[in-house]
């Protein structure tokens, strides 16, 4: 089945935009440096979806005290033997914590400490999550079909992508025979 949540939104937003629901899309050639093998990555068409993000935002950006809810969908898909992904994070202010849960198809969340230390948890249909402050999350859609999940954040999180751009995940998801394994 093809159901996608869709909030029925209750709130008035506040933020410049005016818009309940901000919109934002990756596409791979967003996601330059994100996967190990360059090699595939260069074949690739950067046009091709990754994820879309609809974040629902009561409150504006940085508000102290506000929550976010947002619902990502990541599509199927490998970089070579590395499932298509989400970017990444920590927060920039870094002790906000976050809960994420799965609602339709399979995956992994990647979760990495301040000491690098990296784990996974896996996500489907009701799984529930919660990312501690100070560690750094991505999710990999290890399915053959659409990842979708929901997020709620606090609204002064912020979102430092720098720290993973420069410095990466210390381990990846990748396809081992079959078997999505952390290396
Ligand atoms: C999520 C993420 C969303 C997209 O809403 O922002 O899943 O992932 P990237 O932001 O890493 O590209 C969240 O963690 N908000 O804090
Ligand atoms: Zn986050």
């Amino acid at each position: 089945t093809n159901k996608v949540f869709i909030p029925e939104v209750f709130f008035t937003n506040d933020c410049l935009t005016g818009e309940d629901v901000v919109k934002s899309t990756r596409v791979l050639g967003d996601l330059d440096g994100v996967f190990q093998d360059k090699e595939a990555y260069g074949k690739m068409n950067k046009e091709q979806v990754v994820y879309h993000v609809s974040s629902y935002l009561p409150v504006l950006e940085s508000t102290p005290g506000g929550l976010f809810m947002g619902i990502t969908t990541l599509y199927s898909g490998k970089v070579g033997q590395e499932y298509f992904m989400t970017k990444g994070h920590f927060h920039s202010n870094s002790d906000r914590a976050e809960f994420y849960w799965g609602v339709e198809g399979e995956g992994f969340l990647i979760l990495m400490d301040e000491r690098r230390n990296v784990w996974a948890e896996r996500m489907f249909p009701g799984s529930l999550h919660y990312i501690p402050g100070k560690v750094a999350h991505r999710v990999a859609n290890t399915g053959y079909q659409k990842l979708v999940f929901s997020a709620c954040w606090p609204s002064d999180a912020g979102h430092d992508y720098a720290t993973i751009a420069d410095t990466g995940f210390a381990r990846r998801l990748v396809d081992v025979n079959g078997v999505p394994t952390l290396v």
